[in-house]
């Protein structure tokens, strides 16, 4: 019997290999910023997040805990005393059936035994072809210290992992970091005079070259308006734009974060609010010699999104980020792409911060992108237009990275 169309869509969808284009990761020459294991997958911040609600303990009392009772708290709250449903619990157990363990009938210790025997440079290997990564895009700041070392000791760099240069600190905490800059040698004062702007576009360049960027990225708080008389929007227009077209760089902003909602949680206290897309309709319309990478938070914002898409083809919709990376919103939002789009968009980045998480990440979204585009091959079916293997070929190729790097080479999308 012929293979049914979903059926091709999904053999198609699973055997293209995927460039994952924003990730917390790091390139395995940086020793331990690389995370992988059950410790480090359990205690995730979207696991303390749901955890921190149902745990006896407080707060600071988990936080005191080692990593190792930090984990055994979050699997004991999440996995024993209710059930695993939630998309991110979902996801450890996922990510260990990939691995060829059945989670149910292993402890927290025999699971920790089964990590201790794996090689590092073996288990990246079979991770990264389970999930079939092409390439992973770190996010790379020079403001972490303890990133900065290991650029500046120099490693031999593994061709799989590019990277991409994370600013946050320049734009939302100038006073801090024009201080921080000074101190590395670039001839900045507080005033965004045009000299401070030159050496913190010196700064930029320097940092390009350094780590081999990809392109430059921001988190943005929903209260980012543009243009506006504000120190980020003069960097933003003085520096960041500038620097983008001078290197022939994208610019990624990701938007909507509100940081430390609640900072008792630390790193899984960020909420989310509703962005100002009038802003990026401002720079689009202004900057059409820019390329923008857009990745929303709110799920308000999603169709705004798209719609402004539409309008400038200078931006690039990406990824189904963080608290919209459920399958509920993915299956929506792709599918609004798709219908608004066509298949000039990315529809999924990983974001994992955990080496093994990209197993169940891609997992989950591949088949949701798989039905998504077999719907619509259908319709077109039904109305006389049958899509060959090739083409189904071509429109995976393009959605699972390939027209995210063809944007990023500035060519159309
Ligand atoms: O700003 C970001 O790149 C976010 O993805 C992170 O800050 C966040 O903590 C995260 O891991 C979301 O998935
Ligand atoms: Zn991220």
């Amino acid at each position: 019997m012929a293979e049914s169309l979903p059926a091709r869509v999904s053999r198609i969808v699973q055997a293209t290999p995927v460039h994952d284009i924003h990730t917390h990761l790091y390139d395995p020459a940086q020793g331990e910023m690389l995370l992988w294991g059950i410790d480090e997958l359990l205690v995730y911040h979207y696991l303390v997040s749901e955890a921190s609600r149902q745990m006896e303990m407080p707060l600071e009392k988990f936080w005191s805990a080692s990593k190792q009772e930090q984990a055994e708290h979050v699997w004991k709250t999440l996995f024993i005393e209710h059930s695993p449903v939630s998309e991110a619990c979902r996801g450890i157990l996922t990510t260990l059936h990939l691995l060829g363990i059945e989670p149910r009938k292993n402890d927290l210790k025999s699971l920790r035994n089964w990590y201790a025997s794996q090689n590092p440079q073996d288990f990246i290997n079979r991770v990264m072809d389970k999930a079939n990564l092409a390439s992973i895009c770190m996010t790379n700041s020079p403001f972490d210290p303890m990133e900065r070392p290991t650029w500046d000791r120099g490693f031999d760099r593994d061709p799989r992992f590019v990277a991409a240069l994370r600013i946050d600190p320049l734009l939302v905490a100038w006073p801090e970091t024009s201080v921080w800059l000074r101190e590395q040698g670039y001839d900045v004062s507080r005033e965004l005079s045009d000299q401070t702007l030159g050496e913190v576009r010196r700064f930029l360049a320097d940092w390009t070259a350094r780590i081999d960027s990809r392109y430059c990225m921001v988190s943005l708080p929903p209260s980012f308006t543009w243009p506006a008389d504000t120190e980020i929007a003069r960097l933003i227009e003085g520096a960041v734009l500038p620097h983008c077209r001078e290197q022939g760089q994208a610019f990624a902003l990701m938007m909507g974060v509100k940081r430390a909602v609640n900072p008792r949680l630390r790193m899984a206290g960020d909420g989310v609010g509703l962005a100002d897309l009038n802003a990026l309709q401002a720079l689009c319309a202004a900057h059409p010699e820019n390329r923008f990478l857009v990745t929303c938070l709110a799920r308000e914002n999603q169709h705004e999104l798209v719609v402004l898409a539409r309008k400038f083809s200078n931006l690039h919709p990406f990824g189904c980020w963080w608290f919209t990376n459920t399958p509920q919103l993915i299956r929506e939002i792709t599918t609004m792409r798709l219908e608004l789009l066509g298949t000039s968009f990315t529809p999924q980045h990983s974001d994992a911060r955990v080496l093994d998480q990209v197993l169940y990440k891609w997992h989950h979204s591949r088949s949701i992108i798989a039905d998504a585009l077999s719907e619509k091959y259908v319709a077109a079916a039904e109305a006389g237009w049958e899509v060959t293997d090739t083409e189904i070929q071509r429109d995976v190729s393009e959605l699972l990275g390939g027209g995210f790097q063809r944007f990023l080479s500035g060519a159309r999308q």
